[in-house]
């Protein structure tokens, strides 16, 4: 089967009461909301080592994974703040979820149960696969436009308190990641966004503050 999946190429900034003051005037807020995360991986990191990033997000399940092969310009070729931004692949789909879940943590195929796509509901499924929750908390989150097409600014608000900015374009698989990076630097351009540091999202400060082991194999795997 195929699934048609999305890219977030996103980049993450730190806001300050000026930001705020900014998109204010030259955006429109188009949405307010809370989620409840939570993550899983197993006791030896399989998924995240990985840089794979499997949640639960208002009841619905969610893969963050790195793209295959993707063909990047060369570095000398590249605006040197292309590598601000990030690019996932998103998944939603909960069966290509789990099939790619297994394929890392190689369940035993005589499992016939294994074999079965489990429900939204059926929670099972992780004990099986040795899957736990490591990280779980709240977020505020206030959605700006700009006027841009595609754009969309976030502005998060963790329950442990870290907050940072987030300003991402989503694209089809196979889509044009340097036209969303382009239109990623206007945005940032336009909120005064500057800076050539890597900034902590929500997960990285989580994992330094709470769970200071599991930070240091990612980094040691440069996955963070
Ligand atoms: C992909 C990833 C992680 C999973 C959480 O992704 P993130 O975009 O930070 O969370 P959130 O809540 O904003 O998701 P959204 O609602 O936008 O889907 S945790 C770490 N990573 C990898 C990663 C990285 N290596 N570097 C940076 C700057 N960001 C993410």
């Amino acid at each position: 089967m195929l699934f048609q999946m999305t890219v977030e190429v996103e980049r993450k900034f730190v806001f300050s009461a000026e930001t705020l003051e900014t998109l204010e005037s030259i955006g429109v807020c188009v949405d307010q909301r809370q989620f409840h995360d939570q993550y899983f991986d197993t006791p030896e990191f399989n998924l995240t080592l990985r840089d794979m990033w499997l949640r639960k997000r208002k009841g619905c399940w969610e893969l963050k994974c790195p793209m295959a092969n993707s063909a990047e310009e060369p570095s000398e070729e590249r605006p040197a703040d292309a590598a601000l931004c990030t690019h996932y692949k998103e998944i939603s789909s909960l069966s290509e979820i789990y099939q790619r879940v297994k394929e890392v943590i190689k369940v035993d195929c005589e499992d016939r149960e294994a074999e079965t796509t489990p429900s939204q509901e059926d929670c099972s499924w992780l004990s099986k696969l040795n899957l736990a929750c490591f990280a779980e908390f709240t977020t505020t989150r206030r959605s700006f436009t700009l006027g841009e097409e595609g754009v969309k600014i976030d502005l998060d608000q963790a329950d442990f308190g870290h907050h940072v900015g987030e300003i991402e374009v989503l694209i089809p698989e196979g889509g044009d990641v340097q036209l969303a990076q382009e239109k990623i630097r206007n945005a940032a351009k336009k909120l005064g966004v500057s800076g050539d540091e890597r900034v902590d999202g929500k997960m990285t400060t989580y994992l330094k503050r709470y769970r200071p082991e599991h930070y240091a194999a990612l980094l040691r795997a440069r996955v963070l």
